[in-house]
């Protein structure tokens, strides 16, 4: 038979909403499903096959029950489907003709469907054609797919649902070329065929939904390592690369191996198949995919070595790693119901990683990381035309809700119950999650009721976390009375409005407190309370907010103290306390609790910017901008403080970002953020100038590169004092920069020396920014992540022309415009990345992004919708770039064919 394209119905008109509210649980299950892909590249003919160049046909054998939870009786089956072309259907052995089917849009209809069968469909796609990336695709020599959320329906025909879980055996049928033929779950036959072609059969026993599949075929070289469950059963490592890249995998391994007995030991899990493998691949959509036993990684997630690779990076692979293999039970063992309980797996296993990190690395500092990108960037999510609770209420396109939300702030919720809980309840309630919930798809609320069961403890009101968008705001005051030796905090706390609701119900808020006096933290004694469960440490509380205001009396307090507030980031609040600066130094110095210290700099900083920012937009000029001598003297003596951790000392001498200071302003003032900032440091550049050059010569020893906690520090702050010192125009530091870049012997201290040299507006630095980007690129044009880093050094240039110069590298043999990581390292960074360029006055920085939306719309509407973001965020800017932000607003709005992902993005920020 053949394709019956001719029923094909016209692509409806507006996109339909999809609500929780509307979820049924499906008519039919699929207890097995077979699968077998005949796989014919671009330049292959054999003509006693069906195939034809550039098609891969998909062969399905689908057993169909069923569901003994649906009520209706329906005698119909819709299967989804999308970008197929259907060579033949039959059921229980009968060919199926027109009449017996029908197709929909991105569906299929077959009727009569008895209470059990055997559906065979046989269907061609064309990999080579697909540039969403979604389904099976190619990437430079190889094929591979990605499926989650909905990408199995361009494979085939199915119910791509994720709480359809089926048994998978996959035949990958392809030319010897493709020596290397993988999918999910133990390999169980393969050998030779006609044809110089070959085939491997592979049997995943645990049954996933079809968001799991995956399949590779290439020509991949591979390390291999092994693992012992501490069962004792072995597992093979296998991590999967271009033969290229072969040197790039050994740290990848171990974060594996690292993940996998953390797991073991934190959350009582093992690893269940024979073997775990990762392949990486050049093109993908975002970091890495856990599908079962097959993980497919972004090569930016997974290749590092010194010479390539920043310390970000490494620990970006780590971290990316662990979450991958993390999901193996928080995402497949237990599985979502559907797609608005994303961050059931997402959050949750956000929430593994981070604490995985902080146990590999300096805990602190992965907070301070970690809460830096929750207040730039979900925040102002939060704040924006997008805001969703964590477990949202509708969505158009389920791809535009992989988001800060879904993850960081999901992660945050998690945290928060473990802090509720305490360490020993909460593992009692993720071991009673796993165990009741193994081999199931559940809810959010399935989790949060183990939890209650597990502790003991109600969460009703806590709930409300998930079904509430917005940053709650706490405004905190004190009182001290000296004749009774009582303080007090009085905590409100409101929430603004956002799409979903007005009006917001109160909190279940842990606020995690200390008292600070003049000697250090103060003993904790709560009036009307129960002895905390955290009984070793009884300078530390956790305060529970459940009221609109509520007032917590501490007894026996000798002195004044300087409340030390939301300690660790207890909550994902945005929160204000009247501290002065005397307040805010004492904590810098004195706090226990090392991420308040951070954050105590950090509130010191921003007054000071604020006060450049007040001067410039009074038209002062800010060319000898000074800083107070007392705030001169904090940042001293965080910079001679032997005990602080090295990493911290580098993250308190980091003033706050431009990205966070435009998220704390109601109306963004672009110039005075960028200038009043670079005011400051400049400002404390000169004041500390012998400082910073004690700091860079101490840690700027030539030791052997180890990516460790503790070599990362010594390089972050040795380049943060580069970092200052640059900004004094003053020769011999700039020399000293270059001859940094010259000689490093590792990534991280090259593009740091690059990124001074790039953004210095001096003679000479611009002299050699230019040499340096010329050598940077001729020594590493055959390192693709490398020439990324080179173009987003250039993206992210503060100086006047970039824009003009993004576009011309958008030419350049560097650049790719269907390669998700070049779109990323130019465009997304300059437009992101770069607030005083992307947001010139005369508009052409959204005109340029909207260019490139518009381009991206029907190649890849997953990119093309994430390049969104910053025109989302139109309203926090003046009256002027706002109408220009919003003209290009409609302009791609206007467009013909636009995907389900950009129309959502842009129509719901229009409103
Ligand atoms: N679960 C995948 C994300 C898939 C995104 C699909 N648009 C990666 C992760 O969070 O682990
Ligand atoms: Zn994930």
């Amino acid at each position: 038979m053949t394709a019956v394209e001719q029923n094909l119905p016209a692509k409806d008109s507006a996109p339909k909403t999809i609500y929780l509210k509307d979820y049924r649980v499906p008519d039919y299950l699929i207890k097995t499903t077979d699968l077998r892909f005949d796989i014919y590249d671009r330049n292959e003919k054999d003509e006693k096959s069906e195939g034809r160049d550039g098609e891969t046909i998909v062969s399905a054998m689908l057993q169909f029950y069923r569901n003994p939870a649906a009520t209706d009786a329906v005698t119909q089956l819709t299967l989804h489907g999308a970008d197929l072309e259907l060579v033949s259907i039959a059921l229980n052995g009968k060919v199926l003709g027109e009449g017996d089917y029908q197709f929909g849009e991105e569906s299929i209809t077959i009727f009569n469907t008895p209470e059990e069968f055997t559906l065979i469909t046989i269907t061609k796609i064309k990999p080579e054609q697909n540039t969403s990336l979604e389904g099976l695709y190619r990437s430079r020599t190889m094929y591979c797919t990605q499926c989650e959320a909905e990408g199995f329906r361009k494979i085939t025909y199915y119910l791509d649902r994720p709480d359809v879980m089926s048994e998978f055996t996959t035949t990958v049928v392809a030319d010897k070329k493709y020596p290397v033929l993988l999918s999910n779950g133990n390999l169980i036959d393969q050998g030779e065929l006609d044809g110089n072609r070959h085939y491997a059969t592979w049997h995943d026993p645990f049954k996933k939904p079809a968001y799991l599949f995956a399949l590779v075929a290439g020509d991949l070289a591979h390390i291999e390592d092994k693992f012992t469950t501490r069962s004792g059963r072995d597992v093979a490592l296998k991590i999967f690369v271009e033969p290229k890249d072969l040197d790039k995998c050994d740290h990848a391994m171990e974060s594996l191996k690292n993940s996998m007995r953390w797991d073991e030991e934190v959350y009582g899990r093992e690893y269940d198949l024979n073997i775990f493998m990762i392949v990486a691949v050049d093109d993908f959509n975002m970091g890495a995919m856990e599908n079962k036993g097959l993980n497919i990684f972004n090569t930016s997630c997974v290749l590092a070595k010194p010479e390539t690779t920043t310390d970000a990076g490494f620990q970006r692979v780590e971290g990316v790693v662990a979450h991958e293999y993390f999901h193996n039970w928080s995402g497949n063992r237990v599985t979502c119901r559907d797609w608005f309980q994303l961050s059931l797996k997402e959050g949750f296993t956000v929430y593994r990683d981070s604490e995985f990190s902080a146990d590999m690395g300096s805990r602190t500092v992965k907070r301070v990381e970690d809460v830096t990108l929750l207040r730039t960037a979900q925040f102002a999510e939060d704040a924006g035309p997008m805001a969703h609770p964590i477990r949202p209420e509708s969505y158009i396109e389920i791809s535009n809700f992989y988001t800060m939300t879904i993850y960081e702030k999901g992660a945050e919720i998690i945290r928060m119950l473990a802090t509720l809980l305490g360490k020993e309840n909460f593992r009692k309630g993720t071991d009673l999650y796993f165990d009741r919930h193994d081999g199931q798809a559940v809810t959010t609320e399935d989790f949060v009721k183990a939890l209650e069961d597990a502790s003991g403890r109600d969460l009703t009101q806590f709930k409300r976390w998930y079904s509430q968008a917005g940053t709650p705001r706490l405004h905190i005051t004190d009182s001290y009375d000296e004749d009774a030796q009582e303080y007090s905090l009085t905590i409100k706390q409101t929430c603004p409005p956002t799409p979903e609701c007005e009006n917001k119900l109160p909190f279940h808020i842990p606020v995690a407190v200390g008292l600070i006096g003049s000697a250090g933290d103060l003993p904790l004694v709560l009036q009307n309370a129960e002895p905390d469960f955290e009984t070793s440490d009884n300078t530390y509380k956790v305060l529970e907010l459940t009221e609109t205001e509520q007032t917590f009396v501490f007894g026996r307090v000798q002195e004044k103290p300087v409340p030390s507030l939301l300690r660790g980031f207890s909550a994902p609040v945005k929160w204000d306390y009247d501290y002065t600066r005397d307040d805010l130094i004492l904590l810098m110095s004195r706090d226990s609790d090392g991420f308040n210290r951070w954050e105590a700099s950090q509130q010191l900083g921003l007054q000071a910017i604020e006060q450049a920012m007040e001067a410039y937009q009074q038209g002062n000029s800010l060319s000898n901008w000074q800083v107070d001598a007392e705030l001169v003297e904090a940042y001293r003596s965080v910079l001679q403080n032997e005990s602080l951790d090295k990493a911290m000392v580098a993250y308190m001498l980091s003033l706050p970002s431009e990205a966070y200071l435009s998220e704390l302003a109601d109306i963004v003032d672009v110039e005075a953020i960028h200038y009043g900032r670079v005011a400051v440091r400049r400002a404390l550049a000169n004041a500390l100038r012998n400082e910073f050059e004690t700091l860079y010569r101490a840690y700027n020893h030539q030791q052997a590169y180890a990516a460790t906690a503790d070599g990362i520090a010594a390089r972050s702050l040795k380049n943060v004092a580069l970092g200052y010192l640059t900004l004094l125009n003053d020769e011999t530091l700039i020399k000293r920069c270059e001859q940094q870049y010259r000689t490093a012997n590792n990534m991280t201290d090259v593009m740091a020396a690059l990124t001074q040299l790039v953004n210095s507006d001096a003679p000479l630095a611009q002299q050699y920014a230019a040499s340096a980007l010329e050598d940077f690129y001729q020594r590493w044009q055959g390192e693709s992540l490398v020439v990324n880093q080179w173009l987003s050094v250039q993206a992210m240039c503060v100086l006047p022309r970039t824009l003009e110069k993004v576009k011309a590298l958008q030419s350049h043999a560097a650049f790719d415009g269907k390669n998700p990581n070049k779109i990323r390292a130019l465009i997304a960074a300059f437009c992101n990345n770069n607030p005083i360029n992307f947001h010139a006055d005369d508009g052409a920085g959204y005109q340029f992004l909207a260019d490139q939306i518009i381009h991206l719309n029907t190649q890849n509407p997953q990119i093309a919708s994430r390049l969104l973001t910053p025109l989302t965020k139109w309203k926090k800017y003046g009256p002027q770039r706002q109408a220009l932000m919003k003209k290009q607003l409609e302009r791609i709005l206007a467009e013909p064919d636009l995907s389900k992902d950009v129309f959502e993005v842009v129509s719901k920020s229009l409103v």
